[in-house]
């Protein structure tokens, strides 16, 4: 069974098991990174040698980086609905996602560090 690496509060593992949910595939998903540890272990950093979450496991394929896990499971499972045959089609989805991932993301992080988990006091 397809094998999901990271704690359910990522939002960067959130969008993979939205991904699975939409498209029904069977997974199983392991609690790692945050309080729950474990991406310095040496079982972890041969899977993902960044120490990161998301990591996916699949049938001998090991996939990490977020909008590429979402890319292959996509391909793998959902060709046609999620994965788009038409190029330019499956360009607009991509187009956003590296958006949020390269643009968007680094100006928002430093307002929700900020805001949401910084104590009222600080
Ligand atoms: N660009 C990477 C970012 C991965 C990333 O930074 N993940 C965070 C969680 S959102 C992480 O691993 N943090 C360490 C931890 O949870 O312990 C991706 O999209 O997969």
């Amino acid at each position: 069974m397809l094998k999901l690496w990271g704690r359910a509060t990522s939002m960067n593992v959130q969008k993979v098991v939205w991904t699975l949910e939409e498209i029904g595939v069977a997974y199983e998903r392991v609690d790692v990174g945050g309080r729950h540890g474990a991406l310095d272990t040496p079982a972890y950093i041969t899977l993902n040698p960044n120490q990161r979450i998301p990591t996916l496991q699949d049938d001998g394929v090991t996939v990490w980086e977020s909008n590429a896990v979402v890319r292959y499971v996509a391909a793998r499972y959902s060709e046609g609905v999620l994965w788009d045959r038409d190029p330019g089609r499956r360009a607009q989805a991509d187009q956003w996602m590296d958006w949020m991932q390269t643009t968007l993301f680094p100006d928002f992080s430093a307002v929700f560090f900020a805001v949401v988990r910084t104590s009222p006091q600080k």
